[in-house]
């Protein structure tokens, strides 16, 4: 087909492939989640519904795109880790960014009502994207260790500052005096002291947030087979089916990449 004399608008495109051999990651967060937590009722520090529907939409993204190896959510955020050699959209940035976070916002809108059986979606939610190329398996560990350590910091102080409020009769801005200035420490000792909170009891998901990662699962199917000359009849088969698991652990040591080794492909 001959070419238009608009053609030429193409070259305006830039190239934005991924440099190969780095994994690659894309976060998403949500928009004015601030607002929109209060809005739509989630409980606080941490609302159950919500943490599952943000991984049932990360599930709904892994389940499209089959390269990404793991996957890690907190709060209003999800990172998707694709393996270092994968080739989907030819590695092009903006594809992927936009692929993962227009999926995972469709999924938040679709299965909402799953998770908030009473209350209704008030405005469509919005979540914006990057990505950033991590090039050895230590980045990769130490940017998903600085994700978890953001979980752990955010979510102790969620944990004091709620209880000041919801059972110490503090204002929010009494609170957030009360917290100003102290450490880890004497957080975990004015929950236990003052609340009888034992932090390290609080639930996993809260305080690690989510990884997901692939299982192989073995499965036995039944099959109708028709051998020639006889009967139709039914069979037995045992296949093995890549199925999605959802850990509340650390990621930070090494235990979990030694249990679960094929996540990451060697340097
Ligand atoms: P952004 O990301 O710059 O558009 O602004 P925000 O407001 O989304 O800020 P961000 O992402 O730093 O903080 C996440 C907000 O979402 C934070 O205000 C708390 C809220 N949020 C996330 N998960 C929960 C939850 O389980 N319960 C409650 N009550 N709030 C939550
Ligand atoms: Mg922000
Ligand atoms: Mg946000
Ligand atoms: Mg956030
Ligand atoms: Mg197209």
């Amino acid at each position: 087909m001959a070419k238009s004399k608009f053609e030429y608008v193409r070259n305006f495109e830039t190239d934005d492939t991924c440099l190969k051999n780095c994994y690659i990651v894309v976060r998403l967060d949500g928009r004015n989640f601030h607002k929109f937590s209060e809005q739509h009722g989630f409980l606080k520090p941490n609302d159950k519904r919500a943490l599952g529907l943000m991984a049932r939409s990360a599930e709904s993204v892994m389940d499209n795109m089959e390269d990404v190896c793991v996957a890690y959510g907190q709060s209003d955020e999800f990172s998707f880790v694709f393996k270092r050699s994968t080739n989907l959209f030819k590695r092009r940035a903006s594809k992927l960014m936009t692929h993962v976070t227009s999926q995972f916002s469709s999924s938040f809108v679709f299965y909402w009502a799953e998770y908030f059986t009473e209350q209704p979606l008030l405005y469509p939610p919005s979540f914006d994207g990057r990505v950033v190329l991590y090039p050895s398996n230590r980045n990769l560990r130490d940017y998903l260790s600085w994700r978890q350590a953001d979980c752990h910091i955010n979510n102790l102080y969620n944990t004091v500052f709620w209880a000041l409020v919801q059972k110490g009769g503090l204002s929010t801005s009494q609170a957030e005096e009360r917290l100003r200035g102290t450490v880890a420490g004497d957080k975990n000792e004015m929950l236990f002291s003052e609340f009888n909170i034992n932090y390290n009891s609080e639930p996993q998901q809260y305080r690690k947030g989510t990884t997901l990662i692939w299982n192989m699962a073995e499965e036995v199917v039944t099959k109708k087979v028709k051998p020639a000359n006889e009967n139709e009849k039914e069979v037995h088969v045992t296949r093995t089916r890549r199925k999605i698991a959802a850990h509340h652990c650390d990621i930070i040591g090494e235990q979990f990449w030694e249990e679960h080794s094929g996540v990451l492909e060697s340097d």
